[in-house]
């Protein structure tokens, strides 16, 4: 059992990021039954979930424009995706095989129309909190281990916010996998060791 003060964080492990999904990351599906097995080691563990509406502005549906294209919003570039994690859908579900009731707390994002929140401390205008940062400290938690997907999106600026806010933060990177778009992955792992963050 680890200590009292880390904490394990599970990003968006929902079927529309497994294989068949609307956003699917290749391998996604295989890191499920690993982070089974690691979640209870830890005493703090939180969950998040992307979940968006029909209508959110990170569609390219919503824009008229090819998915994987980008445009700029006032927060800055947005990279515009297939509509995925709509709230309530099958497809917005953790993935069937994951122990979600392990989860203290899980965290849904991107709820917003307008603004896409990749981090699960910070929706991508880097100002608006989730109040994860608050859950955290006041369960007296310092240091966090973080899985899931996508290494180079939610993973990478979750992990950077979390080295920002002052956490130790260390990405298991065999309990990740990436949607690698134009370098992005490469892009992401020099973003977070700039930002403090270790890798095991
Ligand atoms: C994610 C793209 C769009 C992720 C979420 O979980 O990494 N990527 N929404
Ligand atoms: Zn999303």
């Amino acid at each position: 059992m680890r200590s009292a003060n880390e904490a394990i964080l599970v990003i968006d492990m929902q079927n529309d990021f497994c294989p068949g999904g609307a956003l699917a990351v290749a391998g996604g599906d295989e890191i499920v039954a690993p982070i089974n097995a690691l979640v209870p080691d830890y005493q703090v563990r939180v969950f998040t979930q992307d979940w968006h509406p029909a209508d959110h502005k990170s569609f390219a549906s919503q824009h008229s424009a090819d998915p994987y294209s980008t445009v700029e919003m006032p927060y800055g570039t947005q990279v515009l995706w297939p509509d995925h994690c709509i709230i309530g859908t099958e497809g917005a579900a953790f993935h069937k095989g994951l122990n979600a009731d392990e989860a203290d707390l899980i965290i849904r994002k991107g709820f917003r129309r307008d603004i896409d929140s990749y981090s699960a401390f910070f929706e991508n205008d880097h100002t608006t909190p989730t109040g994860l940062d608050g859950y955290l400290r006041t369960r007296g938690v310092d240091k966090i281990a973080i899985v899931g997907l996508a290494t180079d999106f939610c993973v990478n600026f979750s992990a950077v916010d979390a080295a920002k806010l002052g956490f130790d933060v260390t990405v298991i990177e065999s309990l990740c996998r990436a949607i690698d778009l134009d370098g992005s992955l490469a892009a992401a792992k020099a973003g977070m060791t700039e930002a403090g963050v270790r890798f095991a």
